[in-house]
């Protein structure tokens, strides 16, 4: 049985579920809403269902139940190789259950065959000025290959309600095969003066994405795997999830909704933060002559962040309250491959300052670090310095979460999204009735 399969299989239980959920429990209430969460990025409201992944405040995220450390070893690796195929996370986001080594193959063989960029986007790609930000080509990109959308072509044509997620699964797959090569080819046109790699067909979806980008060292490989695995997914309230999400949920197609929720991402605060990140940390140690600073030189520095209005890139969270386990896994990896680093030592030192600052001296809630203050200085060593770059890596990953998530939401026919909006006079009325 092959993916599309699978997944259909799993379809009409879930429905089943879910309707007689609703049949039985609809006016049960999940969560209310304050003041402060309507004035405050509806901070904890509980109104968007998500089973792909969860986020709880303290123990970080769980894939389909299964925490970052559990599936670092269960899920299939390349062989030889001590990292979980990204290919596998897809698959367990998708369909629910730990892949076979054969279920890997398969993903990996599906999106070896669709990988080619057609020659139209090649075109238009060539056409960007090559000092655009690699964000703004890679997102561009997504859009304009929604000239071969299946879903819209399908719907136009009449397709059934209940048939929308096969168009929507086949973009999904032609979408995800085509994304390494993109970024690749936005990475050597930006950077490498446009000398383009082929693929080799021999590898693996991250591998192949590394061997694009024109790094040949297999442990930047099994970081490449790594870093596309932890990314992956992080529920669906977060900006670049939530903004596919919503998109999709006007029955816009995969190529509008990820192209959507990558503008999303692009913004310092969600995945912009680990370039934001490594500039950051560079310039901290330019700003003392180069070399590991001192601690007392990073907490001057961590102090003039915060005093001149700025938040520490790379620390708090909207929902964590410990340090996040993707930088945690991050951390693993340095110790074990890159134990003397010096952008790793200077990050430790961070590690052990910035909290306590954070703590004294800032509003943060949450004053651990999260994904993005360790994915660029194991970008760096490996050579990938073009830090403008690491919010593509970050896109790359994430499209497996939102797509998956947005296949389902086909398949179980999620309504269009359309909150209720009110005014600030409304609120003051209802504070007046409410004495
Ligand atoms: N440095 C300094 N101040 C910080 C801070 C930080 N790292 N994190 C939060 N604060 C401040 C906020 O700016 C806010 O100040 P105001 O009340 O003056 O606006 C206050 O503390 C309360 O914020 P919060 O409730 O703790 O955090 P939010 O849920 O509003 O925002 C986040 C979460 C991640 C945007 C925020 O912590 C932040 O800006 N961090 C730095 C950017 C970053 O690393 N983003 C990446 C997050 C992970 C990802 O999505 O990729």
């Amino acid at each position: 049985m092959d993916l599309k399969e699978k997944f259909q299989q799993k379809i009409e239980p879930m429905r089943e579920r879910i309707q007689k959920m609703i049949k039985d429990h609809g006016d049960e209430v999940i969560s209310t809403v304050t003041v402060r969460q309507a004035f405050g990025g509806v901070r904890g409201v509980k109104c968007l269902v998500c089973d792909t992944s969860n986020l709880d405040p303290m123990e970080g995220i769980r894939f389909r139940g299964y925490t970052i450390p559990e599936l670092i070893e269960k899920l299939p690796k390349a062989p030889g190789g001590k990292q979980p195929l990204p290919e596998g996370i897809f698959y367990l986001l998708l369909i629910g259950e730990l892949p076979t080594e054969e279920d890997v193959k398969q993903v990996t063989e599906e999106w070896r065959k669709r990988s080619e960029l057609p020659e139209y986007l090649v075109k238009i790609l060539d056409s960007l000025p090559r000092d655009m930000r690699p964000m703004t080509q890679f997102s561009s990109s997504v859009l304009v290959l929604h000239k071969d959308s299946i879903f819209s072509k399908s719907y136009r044509e009449g397709i059934s309600k209940y048939d929308l997620w096969k168009p929507m699964y086949e973009d999904v797959m032609n979408l995800l095969a085509k994304l390494p090569a993109i970024a690749a080819y936005v990475y050597r046109r930006t950077y490498k003066d446009n000398k383009q790699i082929e693929p080799d067909p021999n590898l693996d979806w991250g591998a192949n994405f590394a061997h694009m980008m024109g790094i040949e060292n297999p442990e930047y490989k099994e970081l490449m795997r790594l870093y596309l695995f932890l990314h992956s997914d992080h529920e669906s309230g977060n900006v670049s999830a939530h903004t596919t999400r919503l998109v999709g949920s006007a029955l816009s197609d995969a190529y509008f909704a990820l192209s959507a929720g990558l503008n999303g991402l692009a913004g310092p605060l969600h995945g912009l933060a680990n370039e934001e990140s490594l500039r950051w940390i560079l310039g901290l140690r330019e700003k003392f002559g180069g070399g590991v600073p001192t601690k007392e030189q990073v907490k001057q520095y961590v102090m003039d962040t915060l005093n001149s209005g700025h938040v520490v890139p790379g620390y708090g969270h909207a929902v964590l309250r410990t340090t996040d386990p993707r930088y945690i896994a991050q951390r693993k990896y340095a110790l074990e491959y890159l134990p003397d680093d010096e952008v790793f030592q200077i990050v430790n030192l961070l590690y052990e300052v910035t909290p306590d600052l954070l703590r004294k001296y800032s509003k943060a809630k949450n004053p651990w670090p999260n994904v993005d203050a360790h994915s660029g200085c194991l970008q760096i060593h490996y050579g990938v310095k073009e830090y403008d770059f690491y919010p593509v890596l970050f896109g790359v990953s994430r499209a497996m979460g939102v797509l998956s998530q947005l296949i389902w939401a086909r398949a179980l026919g999620g309504p269009i999204e359309r909150p209720k909006s009110i005014t600030t006079d409304w609120i003051l009325e209802q504070i007046k009735k409410n004495k």
